[in-house]
């Protein structure tokens, strides 16, 4: 079925869904975007996901042509328009159409683009079993150059790291940053558990504030569990009990295996497991966090 896809003022069809060769989105990956998850027809964590794309244009000096309240209400308006009931949102601010040359302050306006759609999941037996990774040679965005933190239209830094992950026969690579410790893997967050602690690293290591992120932390301090954020090395997952990445695809999904060493028994752990759970409860409205 065709879509109804925002584009900047209002909805049009899927065909009509066109952005200039001209626009720094595409010439130079100027802009930024959000992935957003929709369960049950609400769109999870809609202000958080607005609040994030509004502060990594302003890293980027790029002005978001609306308000977060226009915002919010022309997402809520894709997401009916196409009648989502679970799937999933890319919301796109690209910097607009310019001249040739990186000079963004040529193009006069941002384009929103606004797609609601069904989502690509990993495989049920994944989640059961684990995931396999490995640790990328490719090291994570330093602050001084693309600030992590940013969820910009320059994703390079990451799909490196994903090839690698892809050529050993992996879907997901653990990214360090350049003083060796642990930022994040290419498209979702890492946690691990030793000795019924949960640990993570800090934003500061190099890691994309993840909304998955937070939303676990809330759920396991309830649960009683002692988080602590500190700086991990890939000596730490060598040795850890449990290893789960956190991410609006994945989820909470968990690792048995990285570098050809198992984690903990090899299985998808307890902790690992609750987390998943409380997650999946919380998403579908069954709890509160
Ligand atoms: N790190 C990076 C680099 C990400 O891109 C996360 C962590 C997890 O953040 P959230 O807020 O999602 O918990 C992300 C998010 C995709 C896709 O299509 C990627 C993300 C989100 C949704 C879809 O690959 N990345």
């Amino acid at each position: 079925m065709a879509l109804k896809i925002w584009l900047d003022t209002g909805l049009v069809d899927e065909k009509e869904a066109r952005i200039s060769v001209f626009d720094h989105g595409l010439l130079y990956g100027d802009g930024v975007f959000e992935g957003i998850r929709v369960y049950r027809g609400k769109v999870f964590e809609l202000e958080a996901h607005i609040r994030r794309l509004f502060e990594s244009a302003r890293a980027l000096r790029l002005t978001i042509p609306m308000t977060k309240e226009t915002l919010t209400d022309a997402v809520e308006t894709t997401v009916r328009a196409n009648n989502v009931g679970d799937g999933y949102i890319r919301l796109i601010v690209t910097r607009g159409v310019g001249t040739l040359g990186l000079n963004p302050f040529t193009c006069e306006k941002g384009n929103v683009i606004i797609i609601a759609d069904t989502i690509q999941l990993y495989p049920q037996e994944l989640y059961e079993k684990g995931m396999k990774v490995i640790s990328a040679t490719t090291v994570r965005n330093h602050p001084l150059a693309l600030p992590p933190q940013v969820k910009s239209l320059n994703y390079l830094n990451n799909i490196l790291a994903k090839i690698e992950a892809l050529d050993n026969d992996v879907p997901e690579a653990i990214m360090y940053n350049h003083e060796g410790y642990v930022a994040e893997a290419t498209g979702d967050n890492v946690f691990l558990v030793k000795n019924s602690v949960v640990y993570a690293p800090p934003v500061e290591a190099g890691s994309l504030e993840g909304i998955t992120r937070a939303v676990v932390m809330r759920l396991a301090r309830r649960e009683g569990l002692d988080i602590v954020e500190k700086n991990l090395t890939r000596y730490d997952l060598y040795v850890c009990d449990e290893l789960f990445l956190t991410g609006t695809a994945a989820e909470v999904i968990g690792v048995v295996q990285i570098d050809g060493r198992v984690i903990g028994d090899g299985t998808v752990g307890p902790i690992t497991r609750l987390l998943r759970e409380k997650f999946f409860r919380y998403a579908h409205g069954k709890e509160q966090a």
